[in-house]
């Protein structure tokens, strides 16, 4: 079977963190998060990869190229944003025969992945406590018999999780009209798929669609809490790590670190000397964290620097940011209540009682610099030595 993979979108409400990159590009522990879903594929056996791309298309073609794992590889171009049915429209002339779609900005069990694949036409449902902000399944005799979008009051709990194999006929029903949303959805595609064929739910216990920045900090969680420990890298025996911690070749760990898992240092990166590194931390490739530094619970992505004398916690900082000595990140609330962040333009609370900032690529702070929690601070913001810094930038 085919496999398509949506990766057009911007993720305009994963900003700043979506600027030089897409949203499916951006790191979740080793890899991009679209390569969680295209490796599950694979290993379900997707024959050929579409890969539907739009927005900064060149990242994710470079990454992939031709060929990813043995498997073929085709990019179909979507050219506006006009919705997720749209998205499998410009990439219907590669397909022949049944075929897989998956978001490329959710994290799947590959277990789920490899139960759709054999189990064509299905969908995989989740069992969710708020179905009425998702497209809810009703079932009979294990066969799908509606979906409702987000509704007041859900006939069920099961949640779909926007991965399907549908029957080669699908082909002929990806034009659908314009939704209430002002989009092509693909949850119309699958509405026509019920009516006609029999489509099995495959229920999974873990799926995550990550769509502002604590859920990319979320899918790295997961991530890196798979990781079996591994140290190919050059580390001090003056350096401590506890658990689960992976070392790539080419990455550095200097003496009087610690290091407790689950933790990934990527090749090129360098920790140390005389730093903590607390789970579940990424250290993408390139990145440093250096003397008299702590970082807990973050994403470091690629070339990022915190050099001195520095607290990060619970944030993601995008590429090649630089934190002066002495920077600190707040990540807690005095009255405990669960911290807020900006997503288009509007404050919302994250869940999360503990949560730090998010830092597009090319942020700098001066020395000593204060952040408070939920800050997002947009690509190439800076500040003065000494500022405490209370509004996002
Ligand atoms: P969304 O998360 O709904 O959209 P997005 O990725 O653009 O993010 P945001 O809402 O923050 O702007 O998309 C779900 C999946 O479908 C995701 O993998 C991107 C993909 N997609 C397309 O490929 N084309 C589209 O037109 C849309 C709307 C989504």
């Amino acid at each position: 079977m085919k496999a398509v993979v949506l990766a057009a979108g911007e993720g305009t409400r994963i900003r700043p963190l979506s600027g030089s990159v897409p949203k499916p590009m951006l790191p979740v522990a080793d890899r991009p998060l679209v390569a969680h879903t295209v490796d599950a594929a694979i290993d379900a056996g997707a024959e050929e990869l579409v890969l539907v791309v739009g927005y900064e298309a060149d990242t994710v073609r470079e990454y992939f190229e031709d060929s990813y794992r043995g498997v073929p590889v085709t990019y179909a171009i979507q050219e506006g944003q006009d919705g997720t049915a749209d998205a499998v429209n410009a990439a219907s002339e590669h397909l022949d025969g049944p075929f897989a779609v998956l978001n490329g900005d959710n994290l799947y069990d590959p277990a789920a992945i490899d139960a759709l694949f054999d189990a064509c036409p299905a969908v995989c449902a989740v069992e969710v406590e708020n179905p009425s902000n998702y497209g809810v399944l009703s079932t009979e005799d294990d066969t799908i018999v509606d979906i409702v979008e987000k509704p007041a009051e859900p006939p069920t709990n099961l949640a779909n999780a926007g991965a399907y194999a549908f029957p080669e006929r699908a082909r002929e029903w990806l034009e659908v009209p314009t939704s209430e949303r002002g989009e092509h959805e693909i949850t119309d595609v699958l509405a026509r798929v019920i009516d006609e064929f029999a489509v099995t739910p495959v229920t999974t216990d873990r799926w995550m669609d990550v769509g502002r920045p604590w859920e990319l900090l979320e899918a790295n969680e997961w991530k890196l809490g798979e990781l079996d420990r591994r140290i190919e890298g050059e580390v001090s025996d003056a350096a401590q790590l506890e658990g689960d911690v992976v070392v790539e070749e080419g990455a550095t760990v200097k003496p009087g670190v610690v290091i407790e898992g689950p933790a990934l240092v990527r090749s090129g990166a360098t920790v140390g000397p005389n730093a903590y590194v607390r789970g579940a931390t990424l250290v993408d490739e390139d990145a440093s964290v250096g003397n008299a530094v702590e970082i807990k619970n973050s994403v470091l992505s690629r070339g990022t620097s915190v050099s001195h004398l520095s607290y990060v916690g619970d944030s993601v900082l995008g590429r090649n940011v630089n934190f002066g000595a002495g920077t600190t990140v707040a990540n807690l609330r005095h009255d405990d209540e669960a911290i807020k962040f900006t997503v288009k333009g509007e404050r919302i609370s994250t869940g999360r009682r503990k949560f730090g900032v998010v830092a597009g690529d090319e942020v700098k702070t001066g020395i000593n610099t204060s952040l408070t929690p939920g800050l997002k601070l947009d690509a190439g913001a800076t500040s003065k030595p000494g500022e405490v810094v209370e509004r996002d930038r």
